[in-house]
């Protein structure tokens, strides 16, 4: 059984974006593997927040991963400060990573840009606590949406470093990627859908809210895009974004219906992903039709989370000893892991 490990920041309420890029992954493989999810709170204050609300987003966060379907008895679900290694090896990594590579990180740049009063050094060295993260537990495998990808990639290099300078310590970790790995917002599809910006459906949106959100999202009017995006959407890997590169409202248009379709073929059935996608073919797709169908999709995909999540909310002593149990399991793993570097670097 092969390690894995990810985590999503506690900085709001979790969205369609962390379900297909990440959640739904991890509820697949927490049955074959030894896996070991996060509620990433160190991550989650390296861009402006409010303390008081933190526990709270904390403990959100852990019902939300129940909710979707995350099994304490399979998965180590646990918060990320509660485990101080973390801390401390990603101090050690840091004695090994070069600042260059922390500055070209796609992620740090956009971060500093949106965050211009609160440039701080966190933002920065964001990635070497991610490497951290994995590295701390051995993981093999990193299941992340699109924009953590060079993290990962950096991870791999910390990895392959730390394994030349002191001595063979770490696995090599790759990201597994899904076709949700990049869900964009419905309103402005140029940009991830993300928990800052506020244009996401949350997993726990009533089915009003999702519908009423839907009605916000950009679509075309042009028979050729549809089927453009439809057909990208089918092959996420080779998507034929070639042909609207020219027409920046063509190709707003574009991303707009193939992350409609990308969430369709995601959450709907069978049945209701082949009907829309014949429309798309034939040209007789109504946006004013598919829309409330696709609405339909993600409200009846996500019924179950919404029920769960009620139940799990009201029980807190239940949710407490959760959290409990997967600090002292994951501290298990962190302990060994953080020993053995100190004692490869000389420390011990
Ligand atoms: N739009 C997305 N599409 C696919 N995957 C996504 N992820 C995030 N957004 C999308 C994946 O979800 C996991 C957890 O993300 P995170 O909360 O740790 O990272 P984030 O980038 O900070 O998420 P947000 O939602 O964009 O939050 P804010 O607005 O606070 O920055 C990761 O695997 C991520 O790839």
């Amino acid at each position: 059984m092969s390690r894995i490990l990810s985590g999503i920041r506690p900085t709001g309420t979790l969205h369609l974006g962390n379900y297909l890029g990440a959640i739904q992954q991890w509820i697949e493989l927490q049955t074959k593997h030894d896996v070991f999810y996060m509620v990433a709170d160190l991550h989650a204050i390296t861009t402006p927040y409010k303390p008081e609300e933190l526990q709270n987003n904390i403990r959100n966060t852990v019902l939300d991963y129940l909710a979707a379907g995350l099994d304490p008895e399979k998965a180590t679900i646990f918060v990320q400060s509660h485990v101080p290694e973390h801390s401390e090896l990603m101090w050690l990594l840091g004695t090994i990573t070069p600042v260059g590579e922390l500055q070209r990180m796609v992620q740090f740049k956009e971060k500093s840009e949106q965050h211009k009063d609160f440039n701080q050094a966190g933002i920065l060295n964001y990635p070497i606590l991610m490497a951290a993260d994995i590295l701390l537990y051995k993981a093999m495998s990193v299941p992340v949406g699109d924009d953590q990808n060079q993290h990962v990639e950096l991870a791999r290099d910390l990895a392959k470093k730390f394994n030349r300078e002191y001595g063979q310590t770490f696995p090599e970790p790759k990201a597994i990627l899904t076709s949700g790995k990049r869900i964009m917002d419905l309103a402005d599809p140029e940009q991830k859908m993300s928990k800052s910006l506020g244009g996401g459906i949350g997993l726990n949106d009533s089915p009003e809210e999702i519908a009423k959100k839907l009605k916000k999202a950009v679509t075309s009017s042009e028979p050729k895009v549809i089927r453009d995006a439809m057909h990208a959407a089918q092959n996420s890997h080779r998507a034929t974004i070639d042909a609207w590169t020219g027409d920046p409202n063509l190709l707003k248009q574009f991303h707009g219906v193939r992350n409609l379709f990308t969430i369709l073929f995601a959450v709907a059935d069978r049945d209701t992903a082949v009907k829309w996608q014949t429309a798309a073919e034939d040209g007789t797709l109504k946006f004013s039709e598919f829309k409330p169908a696709l609405a339909k999709a993600i409200a009846d995909h996500f019924a179950l989370f919404r029920e769960r999540r009620e139940v799990l909310a009201s029980d807190t002593a239940h949710l407490d000893e959760i959290i409990a149990d997967g600090a002292v399991k994951a501290s298990i793993a962190a302990k060994q892991t953080l020993t053995e570097v100190q004692q490869k670097m000389g420390l011990r």
